[in-house]
């Protein structure tokens, strides 16, 4: 199959999808090319891989992975578009599949006018706060549901978020599920590694990591808090991998609170894997999570992992089996999982198998499977629709 993916740039969740799949796609002898603003973050080479097409962006935030892009200027839009347009053209791209509704479904509805009877059969899948925030915007959310209908397929991340698709756009848009996946290979606990990729680092059993993009969404305050009290009853320290917009903030949340040599800051890693399988359990104190790849990784690295019961979280981890999970806004419940898995041995041992078994659920070529059912079988509805159209 010929097959087109567009993305955004940054670090974010969407942007690791939309590239696992494109690598592993290649990888099964597809030919994918890869549309995005910016150079995508993380290591993405390699010969056989993806081809990448991108245009350079005119905000110098372009160079900081940790911002998702969302407004784009008309230049920046045309000269996407007349590299999308060229290459679909030039390439036979057959599938053209993006990541993120905003501002993707706008281009996907533009080409497909664009090229006419050339256009690709588009795929769109919706990620979080694309529909969160951006679907749920009054001046946005209309549009965007109009260029979403204008989809062939669309897909988004979990139950949860489905209905939450209903919920905003109504019944005239509808999405079929694919969850996220892991490489299980990537992500594995410390003691299956070869020691290499982590620096021949020790498990810190009592470090506490928080994996994310530090937007608001993830409320990064809330996770001092958490910390603060956690450190007050147990010797243990805070890493903090990622960057974003609240981290900033977040630092100064940090040094107010006297915590600054108990938190470790590792800013973006495009190799979490190595730093989480060193942490004794990963705490999420997102307000929404659509699915939560971070907390699949964790597991994937037999960490065991303390989340708020929200958006799609309960649907991967059952709580006191595969991971923890707590009540919104529930700070002392919180606090109490975090200290009972980094005290009680037998406890966290329970999870990290219960956990490495949920993720096996999740496994990357499993997932990938079924994209590659859904573009294969969207070209044979094309094909077969064009048989007939000829024939009648
Ligand atoms: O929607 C976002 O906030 C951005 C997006 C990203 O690019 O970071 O994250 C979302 O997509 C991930 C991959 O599907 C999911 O695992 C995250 O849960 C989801 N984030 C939110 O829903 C806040």
């Amino acid at each position: 199959m010929k097959i087109g993916i567009a993305c955004h740039s940054s670090c974010g969740g969407s942007t690791r999808v939309a590239l696992d799949l494109a690598t592993e796609m290649s990888r099964r002898g597809h030919v994918v090319h890869v549309f995005s603003r910016g150079r995508p973050f993380g290591r993405w080479e390699g010969p056989g891989g993806p081809r990448y097409h991108d245009i350079q962006g005119n905000d110098e935030d372009d160079r900081n992975p940790a911002w998702l892009h969302t407004e784009w200027t008309d230049e920046e839009i045309e000269s996407f578009m007349t590299m999308v347009a060229e290459t679909v053209v030039a390439e036979r791209i057959e599938v053209f599949h993006f990541h993120y509704g905003v501002p993707f479904a706008f281009f996907a509805s533009d080409l497909k006018s664009r090229l006419g009877k050339a256009a690709p059969i588009v795929v769109g899948t919706l990620h979080g706060t694309d529909v969160l925030v951006h679907g749920a915007d009054k001046t946005v959310g209309p549009r965007l549901g109009r260029a979403l209908e204008d989809a062939d397929a669309l897909t988004t991340v979990s139950d949860s978020h489905k209905g939450l698709i209903g919920e905003i756009f109504g019944p005239q848009i509808s999405a079929t599920v694919i969850p996220n996946f892991v490489d299980m290979a990537k992500f594995r606990p410390l003691a299956a590694s070869n020691g290499s990729s982590n620096g021949g680092g020790v498990p810190t059993k009592r470090a506490i990591a928080h994996v994310s993009n530090f937007r608001s969404v993830k409320n990064p305050a809330r996770l001092i808090e958490i910390f603060q009290q956690v450190r007050a009853r147990v010797d243990s320290e805070l890493w903090l991998i990622g960057d974003g917009p609240e981290m900033e903030n977040t630092k100064s949340l940090v040094q107010s609170a006297g915590l600054s040599g108990h938190v470790r800051l590792w800013g973006l890693h495009d190799d979490v894997s190595s730093l989480i399988q060193r942490t004794g359990v990963l705490l999420i104190t997102s307000e929404h999570e659509s699915f939560c790849l971070a907390a699949l990784e964790a597991m994937a690295s037999g960490v065991p992992v303390v989340a708020p019961a929200v958006g799609g979280l309960p649907e991967l981890i059952e709580s006191g089996e595969s991971g923890l999970l707590y009540a919104p806004g529930d700070l002392a419940g919180a606090v109490h999982l975090i200290q009972r898995v980094l005290t009680d041995r037998m406890l966290s041992g329970q999870i990290v198998r219960g956990g490495l078994s949920k993720a096996a659920q999740y496994r990357q070529d499993k997932i990938v499977d079924v994209y590659e059912s859904l573009y294969s079988s969207l070209i044979a509805n094309r094909q077969m629709r064009l048989v007939n159209t000829v024939i009648s």
